[in-house]
């Protein structure tokens, strides 16, 4: 596999992942690679993790700090957290174990808008960076990185970092070689220049990774699949969910107010947000644009039949299914897919230019519309914010969706207040669930309330809502009425009792 390293000086810096990861010290932080579980190195961390395995047990600290693009997988996130040697985790993580540590109190963790991380770190916000670990495809002769199946931040950490090890990952194929847009920097602020992206499938760098190839301290070779997570097969609820958006998207295009090839699509992680893609396969939709952070199955289906026409991502994370029908098509997928650095898919300046319609899944809602999609029961992580805040605010239609229950039932993902806040109320346009659809656009919280309540909720949960909304609105400002020595009660009721229905809670005191 030695071939895929061209760069003659480069080629006697291969070495093992041992050697690679003896660099790695207690105190460090590390720019990792990785964006929804593509493109994450796949040798090196275990090895890290050994070492820290074996410091604790001689009695020494090892700990570390981890920055990445977005989520990596179990032998990224997953060995580290469980070897407990990951002091500080930013900007998004998915693994259990890691989600674990961070829930535990072991791990500090930093959720942060996926737009915003590679300029803080820029800008000297998470203090120096001394190693850069990432993942490659190969080494040109001239020393120039060929990216694999992600972006994210590598831009930005083979920069920051003061020492660079690369993973060459033989199992990526050769062909991603010019799928990449690696834009030159604009400058800072207050001099930074516009992002010359004005259509989807714009290409405004070069398709390389560059560094000072001094700063390489190592390379491992690797021959190891991304995470590739399948995908459940779209349920009823997910299939009335993705079928009411289709219908909006229609008539808004009947009455004039949208192009009939729609504006460009971005769809957030998980299940739904996929089958809502899925189910844009028998739309009357046709030449449509995506221009989202992380292209999923159902996005690349959609430009494999020739429906979608172009898409722009930061990563593909694809099922291990769909990675086969990428790979078995990549020639003609070449020139329509297109990799950037996170910074630019989740752009505000280009998500508010582009006019991208942004459909994210949430874990809640409120019954005045502010959303929820990174804490359960306000206090427990679950993923972190991603790009769906980045989208959300800019956008030029925003869609949140979710099951109106979750847990067999015993939560209603329709609550009084949300127990943790990450898009305001300003900021959310429609929520979506299997009971109905809710056109937020120019309503007043009270308006807003009684949609959300009418047409989203569970009505095992309408009444109690409307009793809420009803007692507060007698008792509290009219602005947006809330009792608040009752508004998180159903979660503390889920909490005490394993359900938030009142009746259900009766029966368990
Ligand atoms: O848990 O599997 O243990 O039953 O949460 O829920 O319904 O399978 O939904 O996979 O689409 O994930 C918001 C987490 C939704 C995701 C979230 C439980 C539920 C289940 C998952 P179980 P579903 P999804 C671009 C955009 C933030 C990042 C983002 C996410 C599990 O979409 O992380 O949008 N979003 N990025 O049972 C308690 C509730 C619940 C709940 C669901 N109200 N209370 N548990 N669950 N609702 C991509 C990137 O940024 C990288």
């Amino acid at each position: 596999h030695e071939e895929r390293v061209r760069h003659e000086g480069l080629r006697e810096k291969i070495m093992s992942a041992e050697q690679a990861a003896s660099f790695v010290q207690n105190g460090m932080t590390l720019g990792v690679a990785g964006f929804t579980g593509a493109g994450y190195p796949k040798f090196v961390p275990t090895a890290i993790a050994n070492r820290a395995k074996d410091a604790h047990a001689r009695g020494e600290a090892f700990g570390i700090g981890m920055l990445t693009g977005a989520s990596t997988s179990h032998d990224c996130d997953g060995v580290l957290a469980e070897a407990n040697c990951i002091n500080f985790r930013a900007p998004f993580q998915s693994d259990p174990a890691m989600r674990n540590h961070i829930n535990a109190g072991n791990t500090h963790y930093v959720d942060m808008h996926l737009s915003h991380f590679e300029q803080q770190v820029r800008f000297g916000f998470y203090g120096d960076m001394d190693i850069a670990l990432i993942e490659a495809t190969g080494i040109t002769p001239e020393g120039k990185i060929i990216p694999s199946m992600g972006i994210g931040t590598n831009n930005q950490w083979l920069k920051t970092a003061k020492k660079v090890i690369i993973e060459v990952n033989s199992r990526q194929s050769m062909m991603l070689d010019g799928m990449h847009d690696i834009p030159a920097d604009l400058g800072e602020p207050p001099f930074r220049q516009p992002i010359p992206i004005v259509k989807p499938d714009d290409r405004i760098g070069t398709p390389y990774l560059e560094c000072d190839l001094d700063k390489i301290i190592g390379i491992v070779m690797t021959d190891a699949p991304d995470r590739n997570s399948k995908f459940a097969d779209p349920d009823e609820n997910s299939k009335t969910i993705a079928s009411q958006i289709i219908e909006f998207l229609d008539h808004e295009v009947k009455k004039g107010r949208l192009p009939k090839n729609l504006l460009p699509l971005q769809s957030g992680v998980g299940n739904v947000a996929n089958a809502v893609l899925m189910g844009l396969q028998d739309s009357p939709f046709d030449d449509l644009m995506g221009y989202t952070e992380v292209l999923q199955d159902g996005m690349l289906d959609l430009v494999l039949s020739g429906k979608m026409k172009s898409a722009s991502a930061t990563a593909l994370s694809f099922s291990p299914d769909a990675l086969k029908r990428f790979n078995d098509n990549i020639e003609f997928l070449s020139d329509k897919l297109v990799l950037r650095p996170q910074e630019f898919t989740n752009h505000p300046e280009v998500i508010r230019r582009l006019g991208i319609i942004a459909m994210n899944a949430m874990i809640e809602a409120d019954i005045y519309g502010n959303v929820n999609s990174t804490h359960i029961m306000g206090t427990k992580m679950m993923n972190g914010i991603g790009g769906s805040g980045d989208f959300t605010r800019n956008s030029h239609f925003s869609f949140f969706v979710s099951p109106s229950t979750a847990k067999g039932g015993a939560i209603s993902t329709i609550v009084p207040m949300v127990s943790h806040h990450d898009h305001t109320e300003h900021d959310v346009m429609f929520l979506v669930t299997e009971q109905g659809f809710a056109d937020l656009r120019g309503k007043s919280p009270r308006q807003r309330a009684k949609l959300i309540i009418d047409n989203c909720a569970h009505p095992d949960y309408r009444p109690m809502l409307q009793d809420y909304y009803d007692r507060a609105a007698k008792a509290s400002g009219l602005q947006t009425p809330h009792l608040l020595n009752e508004a998180l009660s159903w979660h503390q009721r889920f909490v005490e009792t394993g359900d938030m229905r009142i009746n259900k809670m009766r029966l368990a005191v």
